[in-house]
């Protein structure tokens, strides 16, 4: 049995802030890791801004074809616990992903903290469009505005009701569990601040975390941990 299970069994409101790491089992790479698009790629910050977005529009637009999208990904042993968890009213996941693989493992309290690339929409009318039409294409068929997948890019704001939704779940959560993310991106990374004092933290990364104040840090593959959890 898992070290950590009883935590998991005795928590009334757990809250996963998780990152990349969580999808890279499904194919995903991550961004900081050796395989990831930072390594290969070192102006990925720039090319994910709304700033190029347009300056030049079909660079944006093939940078996040060639490197964003991944139709064919299926959840994994993390996304379906943690999803198993908010079926049983137990849990809040708290995203930076922006893939939609805890859309498809089910999971019913979710916040996608930087938006969803599933989610399109044209920037001059405003108008939702099916994922398809842009992959087809990067103009709205019905006006020619650009379409854009509706993700935070690096000069954006988060959205309102992504910080209420969040500060609300860890403002009730008893224990928080940081998965598959370096915690390196702002404001994602100050939300464990607006945990209740005293309030247990477990971190479960490939590579060891410096995080503010106590927690504990299980230095470990998060599907090896995850396919451990029982689920309760
Ligand atoms: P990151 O900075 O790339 O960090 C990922 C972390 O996960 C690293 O510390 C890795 O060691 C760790 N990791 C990788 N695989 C595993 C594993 N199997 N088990 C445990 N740990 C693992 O990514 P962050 O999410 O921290 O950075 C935030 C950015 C990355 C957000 O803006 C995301 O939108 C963006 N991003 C999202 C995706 C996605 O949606 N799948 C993919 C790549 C980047």
């Amino acid at each position: 049995m898992l070290e950590q299970q009883a935590l998991f069994d005795q928590a009334h409101q757990i809250v996963f802030l998780t990152g990349a790491g969580v999808s890279t089992a499904s194919g995903i790479p991550d961004f900081r890791s050796a395989n990831g698009l930072y390594k290969q790629n070192q102006n990925a910050e720039y090319f994910l801004s709304h700033r190029y977005f347009q300056s030049d529009p079909e660079g944006f637009y093939q940078f996040c074809k060639d490197n964003l999208y991944f139709p064919d990904a299926k959840p994994n042993v993390i996304h379906e616990k943690q999803a198993a968890y908010t079926k049983l009213d137990k849990a809040t996941v708290i995203t930076q992903n922006i893939d939609n693989l805890y859309e498809l493992a089910g999971t019913k309290r979710l916040v996608d903290f930087h938006g969803n690339l599933f989610d399109v929409y044209c920037e001059k009318c405003g108008a939702h469009v099916p994922v398809e039409e842009y992959l087809t294409s990067r103009l709205h068929k019905l006006d020619q505005g650009p379409l854009r997948p509706n993700i935070v890019l690096y000069d954006e704001v988060i959205s309102q009701v992504a910080i209420n939704q969040s500060l609300a779940a860890m403002q009730a959560a008893d224990l928080i569990v940081v998965v598959g993310t370096s915690m390196k991106v702002y404001p994602f990374a100050s939300l464990l601040e607006y945990a209740k004092p005293g309030v247990k933290i477990l971190a479960v990364n490939q590579e060891p975390l410096e995080l503010p104040g106590n927690f504990e840090m299980v230095v470990a593959d998060a599907t090896d941990f995850f396919g451990q959890l029982e689920v309760r």
